[in-house]
Order: structure tokens, then C-alpha cells, then sequence
């Protein structure tokens, strides 16, 4: 059996409660901007993030439901523009501090960098509102932290592919047996997991349904010494909150 090497997280939803007061938020800022009366509310979003991807999200909408929407000749285009503008708007919420890191994660970031573990991150969202979140929650130092940020149209194809992770992989120069991952979502596990990477799952309110066939443990949240997480499938290892310790024991079992 290999030695665990490092940690790969997803963004959204597992570093931090990104979706709903985040970039659902930043996207109707957007359509409001455009004139548009478009809005995502806390329910249509939940079926909006079936698919990942801000640019593929908003073409899903307007496929699904705006079918009578004039679409622009470039519609590429006209939905990069808006896609362009959520970005600006969703770093300045973080600049604002609207959204911070879920219960656990910094802790968890710190004892793996004590312990000589690697980082990296693997995720659908676009380069720039990686940066912003760890920057303002972390500090500007913090991306320093991780060896590889493999985020947004780096690759073809985005999450359930297996393309970010298998990237995230590559520019490491570690197999899949050497790292854990650490997911939220349906389509972040079919991805992680299409790497042949053991996963750890912290659900979150919009992901609290999806099937997690495949996980190491699914757990409500990392937790803390004096706040424990809730077990919803797999074996703790005797470990009410998630360590480093518990990483490796899930990595070993
Ligand atoms: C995140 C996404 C992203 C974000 C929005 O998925 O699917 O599209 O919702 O960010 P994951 P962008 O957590 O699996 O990485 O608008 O920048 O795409
Ligand atoms: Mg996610």
C-alpha cells in the first residue's frame, strides 16, 4: 500500500457554503445588471446546480427555462459577458466577507501542512473566485499553500469528468493510491472518483440528497473538538472530528 502524499479539496461546498448566498446571489446581481428580470431563487438553484459550470449553468437555464428568450447571435459570447460580471461581483461578497470557510477546514489545512502533507485543489469555479475566498479568508499567503489550484476551463471537460482531478494528479506527479480527496456533491465524487481517488464527503444543505455510492464516510461536516460531526455512512474510525489523523485512517482502511 502506497503512503498518503496529499489532500486534493473541492471549492464550493467543501472549503466553504458557497452556492446559495454566494454565487447563486452573484449571479441574479448579474442579470440585474444585464436588465434582465431573471432570478435564481434558493429552490430553482438547486436544480440549476445539476450543472456545473457558471457558463454551462446559465445555457442550461435558458434551454430549461427561458425557451422563449431571443437568444443573441453570439450566445457564447453574450454569456461569457454576464459570466464575467458574476465573477466581480462574487469576489467582491468575498471581499466582504460574506461567505466563510465551512467548520474544520482551516484546522484541517494546518495540521496537514505540519504533518509535510501536499495541497492541492480541484474544483469547476473560476480561478479568480478561488483566490478571492482564500484570500479573504486565510489570508493572501494561503495560496502558497497549494501545490496545484486546478480550477475552471483549465480543462475540456468539467465535473462529474474526472478531467480536474486527473490534471491536479498530473502536475503533481502523484498517483491517484497516493492522495485523498475531499468533495460535496454528486457530480464532485463521480469526478473524484473517476480518478480512482478514495473520497471523503461533507455534505451541505443543497447536496444533502445526492447518492455518495463509492465514499470513504459521508459526514454532515468536519466538525470540531467541541462540535462533532454526524456520521451518515461509513466508519469513523472512533473519530468525532475530522483530523488528520482520521484522513489517515480513512486513506488506510
Ligand atoms: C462548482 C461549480 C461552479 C460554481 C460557480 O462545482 O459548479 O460552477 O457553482 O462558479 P464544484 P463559476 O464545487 O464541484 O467545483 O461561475 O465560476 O463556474
Ligand atoms: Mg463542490
Amino acid at each position: 500500500m502506497s503512503e498518503l502524499k496529499a489532500l486534493i479539496f473541492d471549492v464550493d461546498g467543501t472549503l466553504a457554503d458557497t452556492e446559495r448566498d454566494g454565487h447563486r446571489v452573484a449571479f441574479n446581481l448579474a442579470f440585474t445588471d444585464a436588465g434582465l428580470d431573471w432570478d435564481w431563487t434558493v429552490d430553482i438553484y438547486e436544480d440549476l446546480l445539476t450543472v456545473t459550470g457558471g457558463k454551462e449553468r446559465m445555457k442550461f437555464f435558458l434551454d430549461k427555462y427561458k425557451p422563449e428568450f431571443a437568444e443573441p447571435e453570439d450566445l457564447a459570447g453574450y454569456i461569457a459577458e454576464m459570466h464575467k460580471a458574476k465573477t466581480a461581483h462574487y469576489t467582491d461578497l468575498l471581499s466582504k466577507g460574506a461567505i466563510p470557510l465551512r467548520p474544520g477546514v482551516e484546522r484541517l489545512l494546518n495540521e496537514a501542512r505540519d504533518e509535510g502533507l501536499r495541497l492541492a485543489i480541484s474544483t469547476t469555479t473560476t480561478p479568480a473566485n478561488v483566490e478571492a475566498l482564500l484570500t479573504h479568508t486565510l489570508g493572501k499567503e494561503s495560496m502558497d499553500w497549494f501545490e496545484v489550484i486546478a480550477a475552471g476551463d483549465i480543462v475540456p471537460a468539467k465535473k462529474p469528468a474526472s478531467d480536474i482531478y486527473d490534471f491536479a494528479l498530473e502536475k503533481m506527479n502523484l498517483k491517484a493510491e497516493e492522495c485523498i480527496a475531499f468533495e460535496d456533491s454528486r457530480n464532485g465524487i463521480l469526478s473524484s472518483l473517476g480518478a480512482n481517488l478514495k473520497t471523503v464527503i461533507a455534505i451541505n444543505d443543497y447536496t444533502k440528497d445526492h447518492d455518495f455510492t463509492g465514499a470513504a464516510i459521508v459526514l454532515d461536516q468536519y466538525g470540531e473538538v467541541d462540535s462533532p460531526f454526524t456520521i451518515l455512512e461509513g466508519d469513523a474510525h472512533g473519530f468525532d472530528y475530522m483530523n488528520i489523523d482520521m484522513v489517515k485512517a480513512l486513506y488506510s482502511a
